[in-house]
């Protein structure tokens, strides 16, 4: 009986894959969770964190994702995979190049030297709607038409996407979808305390007059700032920084990329930006 129990996890381990998942998660789809959004500060309350379902806890991103899921076909290798949308622009008139405002954005968390996300980009489709937008329009979530972990849909304003019309000060929303199982229930395939992320994506509200220019015209919103904030999110990290009122204004302490008020150009990450991109990162893949 012993022996052949030891041939059996001998035949097992030498049949097994280098990746070893080994459950069928063909039930597994996703369902949105969170929205993370960062707002002028303009109507007296501090973007925040927008919980969908109540069993997220506190409020942080406790959503990750997982090194080499077996579910998220879209991937070529273990890594994140990230696509921007190259066809969603804004014709505003100060915004010379918003696609290289969204490319800094990523590469602004891919240059810390804790890091290493593994990040692979995926060739996108220009112009076709996020997986959101989608849902917005159609009450349906699919990931049948998903092309990356982390995708920058680009520039819509408020008559495209409800959500901006609904806060006029929101100015980049970025949105986790979370896999659940066949029971609706999210799941921690890799055991890690943390709930599977499935998606994130990115966007950018239109509404607004944005620039990226060095002086940052009167009037206007900072694009690479804002790009790289949502992106933090994209990369899983949560807003921080006491938000208080002083003389009737909003201010952000300490000041960091991941306020959750926008508090003008802001494009390298600060002392706190960077410890909490690190304290993730820097333990991939086993965050
Ligand atoms: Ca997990
Ligand atoms: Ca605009």
């Amino acid at each position: 009986m012993k022996k052949a129990l030891s041939a059996i996890i001998a035949a097992t381990c030498f049949a097994a894959p280098v990746t070893t998942f080994a459950n069928d998660y063909a039930g597994h789809t996703a369902v949105l969770t969170t929205i993370e959004y960062l707002t002028t500060g303009a109507d007296g309350v501090a973007g925040g964190i927008e919980v969908l379902r109540k069993d997220l806890g506190n409020g942080q991103l406790v959503q990750d994702f997982v090194y080499d899921d077996p579910r998220s076909f879209w991937r070529t290798g273990p890594g994140v995979h990230y696509g921007i949308k190259s066809g969603n622009l804004s014709t505003d008139v100060n915004l010379s190049d918003a696609i290289g405002g969204m490319r800094l954005a990523v590469d602004t968390w891919d240059d810390q030297t804790c890091s290493n996300m593994m990040l692979v980009e995926n060739y996108v489709d220009a112009t076709s709607p996020g997986l959101v937008q989608n849902f917005f329009n159609t009450g349906v979530i699919t990931l049948a038409f998903t092309e990356a972990d982390v995708t920058q849909v680009g520039f819509l304003d408020g008559t495209e996407f409800p959500y901006f019309a609904q806060n006029p000060n929101v100015l980049g929303v970025a949105f986790t979808l979370t896999w659940v199982d066949e029971n609706g229930n999210l799941t921690d395939i890799d055991n890690n305390g943390k709930s599977d992320v499935a998606i994130r994506e990115v966007y950018y509200n239109d509404d607004f007059e944005w620039s990226d220019a060095e002086d940052t015209p009167a009037g206007t919103i900072d694009f690479p700032t804002v790009a790289i904030h949502e992106m933090g999110h994209g990369f899983s990290m949560a807003h921080f920084g006491v938000i208080s009122r002083k003389k009737g204004e909003l201010t952000a302490s300490p000041r960091a990329i991941m306020n959750a008020i926008y508090g003008g150009k802001l494009r390298e990450p600060a002392g706190r930006d960077v410890g909490s991109h690190c304290s993730n990162w820097a333990q991939w893949p086993n965050n």
